[in-house]
């Protein structure tokens, strides 16, 4: 799970930008045997990375496979702790479930659980997430911030807006965000986030932060439930995203912002959400599971409970809810 010699390999690799890399250099800077780098270089070869051996001058990388497979990710993750530890999976029920096991299994702050398809994707309310394989990010992040449990729905907005400067990075898009979880692209999904979490009587255990995200789909690769709100960034802008720069990126953002957070409080962040938030200032209609709301979207607290003034004049706290814009 954890960073090994054929990932650096491949990172190694990578960083030269299509230069060769001669077998000797390798095996010097491993401190392995040249039959040792020839070894990990078929196993990179077996995984479809395109590797050409050119005489006299060394490995050359053209190509690397699309999967979301730790060696593809991790030599180019500019992050200090997250991904670090790095588990895939083909194919699985959900990467929450894998989580949460490993979570409970103690592994550390960052650890990512990353899939090419799920089975049984799951959103709130166990509601289905439609996960098809090899096409978007379904992804599941691992925290263990020592912060009260009533902050956890915080994470759910940091890693909102870590998503969308993500996006924002790797397309040049700029997504909005429905409160809480939803980011949109005019007005269509095109990413989840679910959070959940393990505690005890001291407080957060692990937070365990799901994210799915529409990234190469064509419409028809959506099922009729969702056909008609959902949106991947490939429909966005007409073209193949890298899925690993994406994964990266969020990552990155994660890393930083969650540091951010630890460090000054919500508010900065609590600022960068709402100049993405498409729901603020507006009227809308919160469902919750016992009563609908209808008012104005006046804003969020500092806990991430969205402040609804209905036109009575009350202020009401609302703390889960799905949003429908009213225009
Ligand atoms: P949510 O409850 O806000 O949204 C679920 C609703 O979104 C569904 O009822 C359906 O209408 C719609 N939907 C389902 N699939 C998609 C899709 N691919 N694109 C757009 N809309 C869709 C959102 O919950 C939280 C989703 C988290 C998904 C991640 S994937 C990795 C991790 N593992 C896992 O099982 N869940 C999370």
């Amino acid at each position: 799970m954890n960073i090994t010699v054929t990932n650096k390999l491949a990172s190694r690799l990578m960083e030269a930008s299509g230069e060769p890399v001669s077998g000797q250099q390798l095996a010097d800077e491993f401190g392995i045997s040249r039959t040792s780098v020839w070894k990990h270089i078929k196993e990179l070869q077996e995984k479809g990375y395109e590797i050409s051996s050119i005489k006299k001058k060394g490995y050359v990388l053209s190509g690397i496979p699309d999967s979301l497979e730790a060696s593809t990710i991790q030599p180019l993750l500019k992050t200090e702790r997250f991904g670090k530890t790095l588990e895939w999976i083909d194919s699985c029920e959900s990467t929450q479930i894998i989580a949460h096991r490993l979570a409970q299994e103690g592994v550390p702050d960052g650890t990512v659980v990353l899939t090419e398809e799920q089975t049984a994707g799951r959103g709130r309310m166990a509601r289905k997430w439609d996960s098809v394989h090899g096409k978007g990010i379904w992804m599941s992040v691992i925290l263990r911030p020592d912060v009260p449990l009533h902050r956890a729905p915080q994470f759910t907005l940091i890693t909102a807006v870590a998503v969308v400067r993500a996006i924002e990075d790797v397309t040049g898009l700029r997504p909005d965000i429905k409160w809480p979880n939803d980011i949109l692209m005019n007005g269509k999904k095109s990413t989840g986030i679910l959070t959940e979490l393990q505690s005890d009587a001291d407080g957060i255990k692990a937070l365990i932060i799901g994210i799915g995200l529409n990234a190469n789909q064509d419409p028809e690769d959506f099922s009729d439930e969702v056909k008609e709100i959902a949106t991947s960034l490939k429909m966005e802008t007409g073209q193949h995203v890298s899925r690993q720069e994406l994964v990266r990126a969020i990552l990155y953002h994660l890393e930083q912002y969650t540091a951010l957070y630890i460090k000054e409080g919500f508010g900065v962040l609590k600022l960068m959400w709402e100049s993405y938030s498409t729901t603020i200032g507006k009227p809308v209609r919160a469902r919750m599971a016992k009563e609908t709301l209808e008012g104005i979207a006046e804003g969020i607290t500092d806990d991430g409970v969205l402040q609804l003034r209905t036109p009575d004049g009350k202020l009401h706290g609302v703390y889960s809810a799905d949003i429908e814009m009213k225009n």
